[in-house]
């Protein structure tokens, strides 16, 4: 009996372990970013990086998270805690489609479609860029 107890304290000790939460890069290239879709836990950080002549703006997430918006040349990191798919741009490039996304958890159908849905609906002029790149992302 008292075994079996020691075995349930460590078993929910083991489960209740935070995972360590992880840092991204995405580097600013010429009209690009690298890597364009990043696949992230809930709770990860990314830090962009080289952005001297580039910013970061969101455009698309998930219901209820906050929007970013770095200034030009700012290598800003953002925390993104909730599931789904975050979209962003590059305001001084979004003409040469420097646009990029951010999969945040495990995403289904159903929200990219959704994502898709209200991108289509919100984007407007060269930020439709975006939903090429939206389009693209991987569905687990
Ligand atoms: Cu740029």
């Amino acid at each position: 009996m008292k075994i079996l107890k020691l075995y349930a304290l460590i078993m929910s000790l083991v489960f209740m372990a935070p995972t360590l939460a992880a840092d991204y890069t995405i580097n600013a290239e010429a009209r690009v970013y690298k890597p364009d879709i990043i696949y992230i836990a809930p709770g990860d950080t990314v830090g962009f990086t080289n952005m001297t002549s580039h910013n970061s703006k969101s455009m698309i997430v998930p219901d209820g998270s906050d929007n970013w918006e770095g200034a030009l040349g700012e290598n800003i990191k953002v925390t993104l805690e909730k599931e789904g798919i975050y979209g962003y741009v590059c305001v001084p490039h979004i003409g040469f489609g420097m646009v990029g996304v951010i999969v945040v958890g495990n995403t289904t159908q159903e929200m990219k479609d959704a994502t898709l849905k209200k991108a289509g609906e919100t984007l407007q002029g060269p930020f439709r860029r975006l939903l090429g790149k939206l389009n693209k992302v991987e569905v687990k």
